[in-house]
């Protein structure tokens, strides 16, 4: 195993066991008894899913280093998880992308119906400040104020919406832009400056995480239209070909296939520059830009 992966793995199980210490069954401090079990099940079905955990991990690296005791950061990292977890069961349900695949599995309104899907998500998202807002660590409240508005209407939701919205409308690259850097590289620039200002980074190494989280996420998202293009549905966990019959305004729909991968090289690239002023974990970040563009799922 590369140091990298050494390094991911590591972040990736402390955030899983933040996860399931926060979301526990019963006996543990969230107990299932206190909450109908239908609900329980639906919000742990998709928390435990397979993802990537990219979000809780970055987080993570941008705090400390994965030996260290991270303990002011686990309660956010399990908190962003949970709050990206919602934004994909609420994007797949029927009024949104209407997908019966994520992760590999069937969406949760699948199993569970919408009613109870849409539940869950609110649940998470609860769940979710109801564990920051309980944390004693310095700059709690800032990191929390940070993940609630990149989060929330000036964030993501208000990407999605943008997203919603311009379905079907006339190409317009300032717009996928718009609606790209919200939806998706929000959540990870509050994951990164998160970790941040509980490290007590100071503002220059919170702009570079910024900036390095803008890119990233543009790249990925770029990368996940691209998936959706050319991707097999088998490995990419959801289904393929369905932004074109939309009328999504994506990346490749208004630049072109081919730009669009030169875009996503680019946002790369740039991602890289700005992660050489992320410290002792310029190499880690580094090196999670550079999969980007070999992303297949
Ligand atoms: C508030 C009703 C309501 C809905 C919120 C904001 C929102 C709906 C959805 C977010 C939009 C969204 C799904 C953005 C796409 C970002 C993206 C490509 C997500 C996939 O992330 P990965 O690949 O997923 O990290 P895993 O499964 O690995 O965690």
């Amino acid at each position: 195993m590369s140091d990298f992966d050494c390094r991911y793995d590591a972040y990736r199980h402390r955030a899983e066991d933040a996860l399931r210490k926060h979301l526990s069954k019963a006996g543990e401090p969230w107990q299932d008894d206190q909450i109908p079990s239908m609900l329980a099940e639906a919000m742990r079905y998709s928390l435990f899913a397979g993802g990537k955990r990219l979000r809780p991990v970055m987080l993570l690296a941008a705090f400390g280093m994965p030996e260290e005791p991270l303990n002011d950061a686990l309660p956010f990292a399990a908190a962003i998880e949970m709050i990206h977890t919602y934004s994909l069961i609420h994007d797949d349900l029927p009024a949104m992308d209407n997908d019966d695949m994520r992760r590999g599995k069937k969406t949760s309104h699948k199993i569970f119906g919408e009613g109870m899907a849409i539940l869950a998500g609110d649940a998470l998202l609860n769940r979710a400040f109801e564990l920051m807002a309980e944390s004693s660590a310095e700059r709690a409240q800032l990191a929390m104020a940070e993940i609630a508005r990149l989060a929330g209407p000036r964030g993501m939701i208000g990407g999605q919406a943008a997203d919603l919205a311009m379905e079907n409308s006339a190409p317009d690259m300032n717009m996928v832009r718009y609606i790209q850097r919200h939806k998706t590289s929000d959540l990870f620039i509050a994951a990164i400056k998160a970790g941040s200002i509980l490290a007590g980074k100071d503002e220059y190494a919170i702009a570079a995480a910024e900036q390095y989280a803008l890119h990233y996420g543009l790249a990925f998202q770029i990368t996940d239209d691209l998936l959706d293009i050319e991707g097999f549905q088998g490995v990419f966990g959801k289904s393929t070909g369905k932004d074109a019959k939309a009328g999504k305004m994506t990346w490749p729909a208004v630049a072109g296939v081919a730009q669009a991968r030169r875009d996503a090289e680019k946002e790369t690239a740039l991602a890289l520059e700005a992660s050489a002023a992320l410290g002792n974990s310029a190499d880690f970040f580094a090196a999670l830009a550079q999969m980007v563009l070999g992303r297949v799922k």
